[in-house]
């Protein structure tokens, strides 16, 4: 079951030897980032039971309470849904296969017609309210305020993960013309497990968005939101209006509410009805106390402020899931005018760097819960994944049932223009006869069908900003191969050759005999 607050979840993990407690004093900086490293590329305690045969699927460790942190009377958690053992019970889930399920039921559009069938459906759509978000006037989060003067990021145990975090040297700025102003340079400690609350202020809806936050100084930090993404959507709107945009960065909370703020769903549905329907009751909000917002009543801390879109600042450079630092470059600052938390904090972060780390586990949950939502704009997938070399924007291996030709190339371009899988740099289209999910089946399968020249689609358009790659920041080539078996009308086409199967008889002549054999 999802847990409404972190300090639970944690027990949770704990009752079930999926928590380690690290009582020896530990450093903020540089230290608690490279036990979670190390600790994510071991095995995790509980096996897993997905489609995911890379690699990295058995792995994640345990999750990580470091209770002693220099400089902070508050402990960190980190690696907390690192495995999937671990976001599975974050989500109230047994797999993430039973989760794209719930969504699919979610999604099936079956529009009652007769009295019969409306009331059948009015239990459904009685759950569908209950996801909505309840307002609450008090909430744990706000048993401690500190408002104004006595807010004080630098109080808060915030990691820096990479050496070269918050570095501003020329060769790690996206933009090395541009100078740094001296006075603003950010400390390379990182939010980053950070829910992030907008509004948008035309129509008042909702978002959340997981955006990593740079510390400035005790009341100044940057917020590192992507030009593609809602949060930035929300600032370009508070700009044109003249105004700072009101922002709360939620640490903790429901153990369903990280993921959902890292969901890409699609602008105008709000994370915080998914988060509702992942946790089978809708979040109970509480009023920000400086700032016209409403948090989750149970995080562990709120930062509350406002992001000022006027005037930009260096931020960067950060060492990212990538497997890169990704570049200093101009984002925004974040004003602080208030901290609240409950007694006792727990203090939430995680570490990017090489997969597999945490952030893995909660791309996967996104790969299968959007499943169905993107076979409701691509019936022709069956299935697809995001296999871990690709670090999610670079790759996507897509499994179709092929019914007439170039019908791969269709599916190429309807990903390259849906929501953030648009972002996808290679595309690698196979046959329904090919398990997506075994990365060696599908590169056998595109090095043997493919010609490079006839099969390959490139695109230009928008890709990923973390991609350093790209000729420009943010915009880039996009390719697409078409690996399954071509048919007339794909181009100059001989007959492809079958594939080597035994038959089944002499299959079992062997098994039957193998002993026989004597070859131990
Ligand atoms: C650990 C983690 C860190 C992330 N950091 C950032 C970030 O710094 N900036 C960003 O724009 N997206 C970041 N993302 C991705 C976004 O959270 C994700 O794309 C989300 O869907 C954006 O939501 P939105 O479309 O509502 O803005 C991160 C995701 C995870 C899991
Ligand atoms: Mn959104």
């Amino acid at each position: 079951m999802p847990t409404d607050t972190l300090s639970e979840f944690l027990s949770f993990l704990e009752k079930n030897n999926e928590l380690a407690r690290i009582k020896t004093p530990v450093s903020p900086c540089l230290e608690i980032s490279h036990i979670a490293d190390r600790v994510s590329k071991t095995p995790a305690p509980h096996p897993h039971n997905e489609l995911d045969r890379s690699f990295a699927s058995n792995l994640g460790g345990k999750a990580l309470l470091f209770e002693s942190v220099a400089g902070s009377d508050f402990p960190v958690a980190i690696n907390t849904f690192g495995s999937y053992w671990r976001i599975n019970q974050a989500l109230g889930s047994n797999s993430l296969e039973d989760l794209a399920n719930r969504v699919q039921a979610l999604v099936k559009p079956e529009i009652p017609t007769t009295l019969l069938q409306k009331m059948r459906k009015l239990p459904h759509l009685m759950r569908l309210a209950s996801y909505a978000p309840k307002s609450v006037r008090s909430g744990l989060c706000q048993q401690v305020i500190l408002e104004g003067e006595q807010a004080d990021l630098t109080k808060l145990p915030i990691i820096q993960c990479w050496p070269q975090d918050g570095t501003l040297e020329p060769p790690l700025m996206a933009n090395p013309s541009a100078l740094p102003n001296v006075s603003q340079r950010g400390t390379g400690r990182y939010i980053t497990l950070g829910s992030v609350f907008t509004t948008n202020p035309l129509d008042g809806s909702r978002n959340i968005g997981m955006y990593r936050v740079q510390i400035y100084g005790p009341r100044l930090a940057a917020m590192h939101c992507h030009v593609h993404h809602d949060g930035a959507r929300h600032l370009r709107l508070w700009k044109s209006q003249g105004k700072k945009m009101p922002t709360a960065i939620v640490l903790g909370g429901p153990s369903v509410l990280p993921y959902s703020a890292s969901a890409p769903l699609p602008p105008g549905i709000e994370e915080i009805m998914f988060a509702g329907f992942l946790n089978s009751a809708g979040i109970e909000l509480v009023k920000c106390r400086t700032i016209d917002l409403e948090v989750p009543a149970s995080a562990e801390i709120v930062i509350e402020g406002f992001v000022d879109p006027h005037s930009p600042l260096m931020e960067g450079p950060f060492g990212d899931h990538t497997g890169y630092y990704s570049l200093a470059d101009y984002y925004h600052p974040f004003h602080v005018t208030a901290i609240t938390h409950r007694k006792k904090p727990i203090y939430p972060t995680t570490m990017v760097g090489r997969i597999p780390a945490e952030d893995y586990f909660l791309g996967k949950a996104t790969e299968r819960i959007f499943l169905p939502l993107l076979r409701m704009i691509i019936p022709d997938i069956i299935d697809y994944t995001l296999p871990a070399s690709g670090v999610f924007h670079n790759c996507a291996f897509v499994r179709i049932k092929k019914e007439y030709p170039c019908q791969a190339r269709r599916v190429m371009h309807a990903i390259w223009g849906a929501g953030q899988m648009a972002l996808t740099k290679f595309i690698i289209v196979v046959d329904e006869n090919i398990d997506v999910h075994n990365e060696q089946e599908v590169l056998f399968r595109l090095f043997a069908n493919c010609d490079p020249q006839r099969d390959a689609e490139f695109v230009h358009g928008p890709v990923d900003i973390l991609d350093h790659a790209s000729p420009d920041l943010g915009v880039g080539s996009k390719i697409g191969f078409d690996a399954t078996i071509k048919i007339p009308g794909e181009g100059q086409v001989r007959p492809y050759p079958p594939d080597l199967v035994m038959d089944h008889e002499i299959k079992q002549l062997v098994d039957q005999k193998w002993r026989e054999y004597g070859i131990s």
